[in-house]
């Protein structure tokens, strides 16, 4: 009961007079019957039959006079916008049935104008009763995840009235780290796509958008240090190109979502792209004694391509406020440095021998050392670690390879080393199959390997992939929702009360109506019908 009304002095239900117990008492008896409409599911919640019907002429949202954060926080202000839209979709500005309604804001640090980070707490408290909901938050990005779950808690009835129970709520996120990798290089995303899977994440209680900007086919970003690089890496080098002032917007409208923008500038392999505006920075292949004309790996031999990497990183350090920077480091192929007679030799003189992951740790070693003098955290793919690379142990590591077991053992040996780890190889979802294979990605237990507490505390998330050699803005929302929601679900909730698949499937398919009538185009899960359908 403690916990449930923990904010004694601010709970309504405590100060009405109405037992609190009574509550506890429902969810006893039913389990949590009516946590229907809210995806994912919160940590903590219960609901009576009592219910209050919402005029939209007579709604507001407020600022509590002892909130710390007060009108003009922007964060908030644009929220209070945004939901009320949200809450009350199709409502044209006519007359409508019910009460005044008040969501109370409360939250308890005044910080509006940062960005959300590693750090940032998202728990919340919400409680409507009385006719009055009530949010508590400890910062704004808590009061966001509240208020995303406020607006799932409104229902229409019969006569499209909307409606909200009496229910209470204390949730937090089971891990901080809750990510959706775009890939803007296989295929060019406009930024109204962007933009929209940024909402999109936001219903899902989403927080990081790892952006994996850059790749072999493409170059779009567009550098201030080196134009050349999208002038003549990109598809297009006008209309398929991010300008620092798309960048600016895409970072802008994630941080009003709460969410954190994690740049992904993918070296030494997947660079080609990179090669055709900053010359001698990839590595001349060899067909015997002569260069074939094509290209491998950023040239690992080079001081050039390290001051290069310097600049290049630099500059992403600025441009993205966030205190992550992916490295990548996956998936280096070793056949055209070992074709080349300079690469070779270095090796020799370097002593690494014919192990080509020698070099290759030579390299990421010194990319994250640049990292860590920009006072940014590194994030690399599994393969640094799998080469046995010496690599500074505040690297986050991401575990892409593999099924059950093979990615737990992979998890427990790179916690057992003192890395903080990602999981994302069950959750490649730019992979599509016929059926239910949500139910794959809500399977997965994060934590099921063997390891100390201590080890498990290591893994700070998950993420969502969605590589791009199939996808563009086409099918970019069908492919991602609502199958990513099951991750989002795993990512956020606690994995007791979400393990039943008939429950999840109920709540699931609601949910993806929700989305749709937000104008998420979110696949079926499966046979049935939307009230509202997709127009
Ligand atoms: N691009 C980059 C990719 C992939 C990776 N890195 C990838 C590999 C295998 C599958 C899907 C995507 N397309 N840069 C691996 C992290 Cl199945």
């Amino acid at each position: 009961m403690s916990a449930f009304c923990q904010h004694r002095k601010n709970c309504l239900k405590c100060s009405t007079g109405v037992p609190v117990y009574l509550s506890f008492v429902l969810i006893v008896l039913y389990g949590m019957p009516e946590a229907q409409g809210v995806w994912p599911m919160p940590q903590k919640m219960s609901q009576s039959s009592e219910s209050y019907l919402l005029n939209p002429q007579g709604f507001t949202f407020q600022y509590a006079n002892d909130s710390v954060a007060q009108p003009g926080c922007s964060v908030l202000d644009e929220a209070f916008r945004r939901y009320f839209t949200l809450i009350f979709p199709g409502y044209n500005g006519g007359n409508a049935r019910g009460d005044l309604f008040a969501v109370v804001v409360n939250v308890q640090s005044g910080e509006c104008d940062g960005y959300p980070d590693e750090n940032s707490t998202e728990n919340y408290y919400l409680l409507v009763s009385a006719g009055l909901g009530f949010l508590k938050a400890e910062t704004v990005w808590g009061a966001l995840r509240g208020l995303e779950t406020f607006s799932q808690l409104v229902e229409q009835d019969d006569y499209d009235t909307y409606y909200v129970k009496e229910t209470e709520i204390v949730d937090f996120p089971r891990f901080p780290f809750r990510g959706i990798l775009l890939d803007t290089s296989r295929h060019f995303l406009p930024l109204p796509a962007i933009m929209e899977t940024l909402d999109a994440m936001a219903y899902n209680k989403f927080n990081v958008f790892h952006w994996h900007i850059v790749d072999d086919p493409s170059f779009p970003y567009e550098s201030y240090s080196f134009p050349d690089l999208s002038d003549k890496g990109a598809f297009h080098r006008f209309t398929h190109v991010y300008t620092q002032s798309d960048v600016q917007k895409v970072i802008s409208y994630a941080r009003l979502l709460g969410i954190r923008v994690m740049p992904e500038f993918d070296s030494p392999g997947h660079t080609l792209s990179w090669g055709k505006g900053q010359p001698d920075l990839l590595t001349p292949c060899y067909r015997g004694k002569v260069p074939s004309g094509s290209f491998g790996p950023v040239n690992p031999i080079l001081n050039s391509s390290y001051e290069f990497m310097v600049r290049l990183l630099k500059e992403v350090s600025t441009v993205f406020p966030d205190s992550y920077i992916h490295l990548g480091g996956d998936e280096v192929s070793f056949t055209c440095w070992k074709s080349n007679p300079q690469v070779r030799s270095f090796m020799e003189k370097m002593g690494f021998g014919g192990d080509f992951t020698k070099l290759e740790a030579f390299y990421i070693e010194n990319l994250v050392n640049i990292t860590a003098a920009l006072n940014k955290t590194s994030v690399l793919w599994q393969d640094a670690f799998d080469h046995h690379e010496n690599i500074p142990n505040n690297t986050v590591l991401l575990v892409w390879r593999g099924t059950p077991p093979k990615y737990h053992w992979e998890m427990s040996q790179m916690t057992k080393a003192g890395y903080r780890v990602l999981l994302t190889a069950p959750w490649y979802l730019n992979h599509i199959s016929y059926g239910q294979d949500w139910r794959d990605a809500y399977n997965v237990r994060p934590l099921n390997f063997t390891g100390t507490d201590e080890q498990k505390k290591l893994v700070i998330g998950g993420e969502v992939c969605m590589w791009g050699e199939y996808v563009d803005a086409t099918n970019l929302m069908a492919r991602l929702w609502p199958r990513g929601s099951a991750a989002a679900e795993r990512l956020w909730s606690d994995e007791e009360q979400t393990s039943n698949l008939s429950k999840a499937y109920t709540r699931l398919s609601n949910f993806r109506c929700r989305m749709v009538r937000r104008g998420i185009r979110a696949e079926p899960v499966y046979v049935g019908y939307c009230k509202h359908e997709y127009k």
